[in-house]
């Protein structure tokens, strides 16, 4: 069971996606997801160039020496390009692996350890009746734990606010948010953090009082916050008993998340934005954090993500991959093969994908009733269809970026 063809496959559907087709020498192929939004055609060439001419020949059934020589024979670790394309290749080999036994992959990582995964979606409002009616549309679609962004006053533009909140009607598109615009360069929002930190808890409080204590509700600070701003914030949330709040701090300094840890109980997710076990290793040892955001496709693939997520499970912390539309199908699929098979899943990211990208990523996993299931079709259960794919050429796109008031550049 060789690899005889490797095949990086972009498409651009509802957004870009790039995609490692392996096939073996018995005919079983293999997907991995590696796009990395915005920076997409770095991977591509990072496969194409580097790791598809040392993978044909290889035996394809070898899936932790293939992670290992790719890691270490690069010389140069880490990183989010390096660590999207061995996840591309880690997950397009558990992909086969599951096809050459006649199993869905999460019977590979030890089977079912529930009968579904508890999904959350993205509801967002400019104004609170905005979001209220937002919050209202996804419950009638079916979820059952919603992450909850919405406008500051003040600000024009800001992360996670949808402007399209009929989004199903209008335009046979299903997803409400996507960042990334298409165009030469990014789009500039503007960002205030007093103004952010007054308004917040009145939208959570107001929502509170609508929905009730039992619905779930997540919502994320993405990167914006020093550590004592943070600290405020998770305070302030308490008494509306948050899922999580999500990347309050940048985070790459691990240590600031002691001091939002010594001042509030609201649990905290992070690591939409960490590739490997080494971003985490502080937070999880000093138990700063309650879940861990990353998704297959950033992190390494199956292999690594499991790792990382049974080192947290020592420590009582939890799944909450990370499932944006960037996330393409088959990145969704590992992720919800994986999450099915660890003992701690804690919840699953899910935004729709768009129906053109259902028509070229055919796959087998489920959402009823508010809950993911991956099927049973051996491998991940996602099919591409070339001709489909070859109909949605690469096109230019870029994640926003932040400026306050003065003109600095902030996080976005
Ligand atoms: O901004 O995936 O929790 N989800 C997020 C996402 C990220 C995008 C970036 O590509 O923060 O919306
Ligand atoms: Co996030």
């Amino acid at each position: 069971m060789n690899i005889d063809k490797a095949e990086v496959i972009v498409t651009s559907p509802d957004r870009n996606f790039v995609t490692l087709k392996l096939t073996t020498d018995d005919g079983l192929t293999g997907l991995g997801d590696a796009t990395l939004n915005g920076r997409e055609l770095a991977v591509v060439s990072y496969l194409r160039d580097h790791v598809v001419p040392l993978l044909l020949g290889r035996d394809a059934a070898r899936i932790e020496d293939t992670w290992q020589f790719l890691y270490r024979s690069a010389y140069w670790r880490r990183g989010p390009v390096t660590m999207a394309a061995i996840a591309a290749v880690d997950t397009a080999l558990w992909d086969i692996k599951g096809k050459a036994a006649g199993m869905p992959v999460y019977q590979l990582l030890g089977g079912a350890s529930r009968n579904g995964l508890l999904a959350y979606g993205h509801a967002s409002g400019t104004t609170l009746d905005e979001l209220v009616d937002s919050i209202q549309h996804h419950l009638a679609q079916g979820y059952r734990a919603i992450r909850v962004q919405t406008g500051v006053p003040g600000l024009k533009s800001i992360y996670g606010i949808s402007s399209n909140a009929t989004f199903e009607a209008n335009s046979g598109v299903r997803y409400d948010y996507e960042p990334a615009q298409r165009g030469v360069r990014p789009k500039e929002e503007d960002w205030d953090t007093r103004s952010y930190l007054r308004h917040v808890p009145a939208v959570f409080e107001a929502v509170r009082n609508e929905f009730g204590p039992e619905l779930p509700l997540l919502h994320d600070a993405h990167h914006r916050l020093t550590p004592i701003q943070a600290a405020r914030l998770g305070k302030s949330l308490e008494p509306y008993d948050l899922f999580w709040l999500e990347d309050v701090t940048p985070a790459e300094n691990q240590e600031a998340l002691r001091l939002v840890r010594q001042h509030t109980t609201t649990p905290l997710a992070i690591g939409e934005i960490f590739n490997t076990v080494w971003d985490y290793q502080q937070v999880i040892r000093e138990q700063l954090i309650d879940y861990v955001r990353s998704a297959v496709t950033h992190t390494g693939g199956i292999t690594h993500l499991k790792k990382i997520l049974d080192y947290a499970s020592q420590y009582q912390i939890k799944s909450g991959m990370h499932g944006p539309t960037d996330i393409s199908p088959v990145g969704m699929a590992a992720a919800v093969h994986l999450g099915l098979a660890i003992h701690n899943f804690g919840i699953q990211e899910y935004m729709q994908h768009g129906t053109k990208t259902d028509q070229v990523f055919q796959q087998s996993f489920t959402w009823k009733d508010g809950f993911l299931h991956p099927g049973d079709q051996p491998g991940l259960g996602v099919e591409l269809d070339l001709d489909e794919a070859g109909k949605y050429p690469y096109t230019q796109a870029y994640l926003p970026y932040n400026r306050l008031a003065d003109g600095t550049v902030h996080d976005w």
